[in-house]
């Protein structure tokens, strides 16, 4: 893993206990699911998990994202125990290669088991909503804890994409969130928040919010963003007759999302192709010193 870097720029945030670049981070998703919208089955198997992980790390990713749990609009929820039996022995392996860990649950038993094996990061798509137990977890074990945006479970979803105001409202919800999770016991500095592209959000929704990530870092908090390969960019790129580009063929947008993103000051992006999106967030480092 690269080393912090001694001066880095200041405009840039930072998360205590994550090693510090001069640009934005790169986090790598790895889907141990037989359903992700994005690379559903590729990875389930837990050999096939562990050798993606390493390739990602191999390829510049900072952290890399373990998840068990599809969470594509309209996705059932699996088993604790299914879900544990999924990501434990791929998260202990890449944990003991050094490379640093988050898990991707809602569950606050596949948290603790994934904080045993190693996992060094809490990534709850729900913000604390679906588990309430989680955020006592994160508390005890004081690790940085991504609370992302999230109006409820994936099979609905899409019928609470209402917003007069989707920044205002992602903005106060999001709020309410840190403030409820830190009268757990969660150490404010250590939140990480994310608008949650896709969840509860149509595309118009998802573009507002990334035209308008000063917005949310005036949460005071650091942001992770998630668009790759999503439902947005596949409508944008639909052929003339409407179909939608299909996910495998969304990474040079992923890519411009990530321009963009990092441009304004993001501090971590969520992508399933690691390379390019490195190359990316390096460009706009670049830029940025340059200013
Ligand atoms: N999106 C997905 C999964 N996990 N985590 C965070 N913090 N933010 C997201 O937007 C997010 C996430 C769904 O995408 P995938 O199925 O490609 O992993």
């Amino acid at each position: 893993m690269a080393q912090p870097v001694t001066n880095p720029d200041r405009d840039l945030d930072w998360v205590r206990g994550i090693p510090q670049q001069n640009r934005c981070l790169v986090m790598g998703v790895v889907n141990v699911t037989p359903d992700s919208f994005s690379d559903g089955g590729l990875w389930f198997d837990s050999d096939a998990a562990i050798k993606h992980g390493r390739d990602l790390i191999a390829e510049g990713a900072d952290i890399v994202d373990v998840g068990g749990e599809s969470t594509r609009p309209g996705a059932q929820r699996v088993s604790g125990e299914e879900e544990l039996r999924r990501v434990v022995p791929v998260i202990a392996a890449l944990a003991a290669d050094g490379a640093l860990v988050s898990v991707d649950t809602m569950r606050v038993e596949v948290a603790e088991a994934a904080l045993e094996a190693g996992a060094r990061i809490v990534n709850d798509i729900s913000g604390g909503l679906a588990d309430p137990a989680m955020p006592r977890l994160v508390a005890g074990a004081k690790v940085p804890y991504v609370v992302m945006h999230w109006r409820g479970h994936s099979h609905d979803m899409q019928t609470r994409a209402v917003y007069t105001d989707v920044i205002g409202e992602v903005c106060d919800e999001l709020r309410q969130r840190m403030d409820a999770v830190v009268a757990e016991g969660v150490d404010p500095e250590l939140i990480i928040v994310d608008p949650g592209i896709g969840f509860a959000k149509t595309a118009e929704h998802n573009w507002a919010l990334l035209a308008h990530l000063d917005r949310i870092r005036a949460l005071g908090r650091p942001i992770l963003l998630a668009t790759s390969r999503k439902t947005f960019l596949g409508r944008l790129l639909a052929a003339p007759d409407g179909t939608p580009r299909p996910p495998m063929e969304r990474g040079d947008a992923t890519v411009a999302t990530t321009t963009l993103a990092a441009a304004q000051g993001a501090w971590c992006i969520r992508v399933h192709e690691v390379l390019p999106n490195v190359d990316a967030v390096r460009v706009v480092a670049a830029w940025r010193a340059a200013r």
